[in-house]
């Protein structure tokens, strides 16, 4: 399981390997780690939370602000995020179990309905949702409320939500182009909160967590202080694989891809052994992956590593196999195969 890690030894490893971390991770400060801010007094709250919305407006980028460690992948293309990712965040007087979610879209593959499953059965246990958006889509900042959003709130409406809207990405936006981006929500639900942040950059993010807590249930906690996530390393070791197939493949190869744990060896001091196999639904991607004379598939595995060692506090020996699982997205038995199945 993943925990809190030694705040002191987590920064040291932070500044190691300051150089590998790719432009867009979060920075290594964890906001549980910082002064909290106020917390009104009162009774303990927690609750679950569901993070919602389109693809790639930076859902798990805002889990990991809010978590302080980088548990879910991220990725400048939509629909990395492929399982509910949950991570908890214990403060002096809630506790917030935060859920990350597929993005919400209407492709057709077995893969496509599987994620869209998934983001929705993640909206039935939720206490609160935060429905994100981004502030401006494309080269002209478009504020309308997109089609896939509108569908998320009609949903939402039938199951009575609590919804916070969180305007997300407003570091690429002058300030005066918030206005109308609220102005275009503001009829489409009774919204308990609106609220602009910049996930990436931590603008509003604080603010955003006070509100979150003062809006839930009031209750124990339900895990321990140290809990982060309830998913097991395994899970993370391959996500952290996939995260470099999609910041480094092109076009279609990474929503090709899967990744699956073979072996994991604890060899004490000496580290941890993992063996992993990335599934391809092609020859050509095979090669593709592997790249010229292996360069690719050793580019992979070296970043892998590195990020793995951090998040294990443990050196790593990592081997990486390809295989082709011709369609996979396409069919549900091999989606099963490959750890993508359904909870109920
Ligand atoms: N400028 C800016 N970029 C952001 C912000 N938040 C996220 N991003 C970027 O947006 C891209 C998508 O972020 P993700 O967190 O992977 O988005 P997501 O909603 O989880 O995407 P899916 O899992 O594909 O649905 C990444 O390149 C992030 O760095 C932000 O506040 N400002
Ligand atoms: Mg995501």
């Amino acid at each position: 399981m993943i925990k809190t890690k030694n705040p002191q030894a987590s920064h040291e490893h932070e500044h190691e390997h300051e150089h590998d971390e790719p432009q867009d991770a979060p920075p290594p400060a964890p906001l549980s780690g910082e002064p909290l801010g106020e917390e009104p007094a009162g009774p303990h709250r927690c609750g679950f939370i569901t993070l919602l919305g389109a693809p790639n407006v930076g859902k798990s980028t805002l889990l990991n602000r809010l978590i302080g460690e980088r548990i879910a992948i991220t990725s400048a293309r939509p629909q990395t995020t492929r399982n509910r990712i949950p991570g908890v965040l214990t403060r002096p007087n809630s506790q917030l179990i935060l859920i990350d979610t597929p993005g919400l879209h209407d492709g057709k593959s077995a893969l496509n309905r599987y994620m869209d499953i998934v983001a929705h059965e993640a909206v039935g246990d939720s206490d609160l949702i935060a429905l994100i958006v981004e502030a401006g889509v494309g080269p002209d900042m478009q504020v309308g409320v997109s089609q896939i959003t509108l569908r998320a709130l009609e949903t939402l409406r039938a199951h009575e939500k609590r919804v916070f809207l969180i305007i997300n990405k407003i570091d690429r936006l002058p300030r005066e182009h918030l206005l109308p981006i609220m102005d275009a929500y503001k009829d489409s639900y009774p919204f308990e909160q609106v609220v602009p942040i910049s996930g990436l950059k931590g603008d509003g993010v604080e603010g955003l967590l006070r509100a979150l807590s003062a809006a839930l249930p009031e209750g124990p906690a339900l895990y321990p202080e140290d809990h982060i996530t309830d998913l097991p390393e395994r899970f993370f070791a391959a996500e952290i694989v996939r995260e470099k197939l999609f910041r480094r493949l092109d076009q279609e190869v990474p929503y090709s891809t899967a990744v699956t744990i073979d072996t994991w060896r604890d060899l004490g001091e000496r580290g941890t052994t993992i063996e992993a196999t990335i599934h391809v639904e092609r020859d050509s991607q095979k090669g593709i992956v592997i790249g010229k004379g292996g360069a690719q598939l050793k580019e992979i595995g070296t970043q892998a590593r590195q990020h793995l060692e951090r998040l294990l506090n443990t050196r790593v020996h990592l081997r990486l196999f390809v295989r082709v699982e011709p369609r996979w997205t396409r069919s549900e038995r091999a989606m099963k195969k490959l750890g993508y199945e359904e909870r109920r």
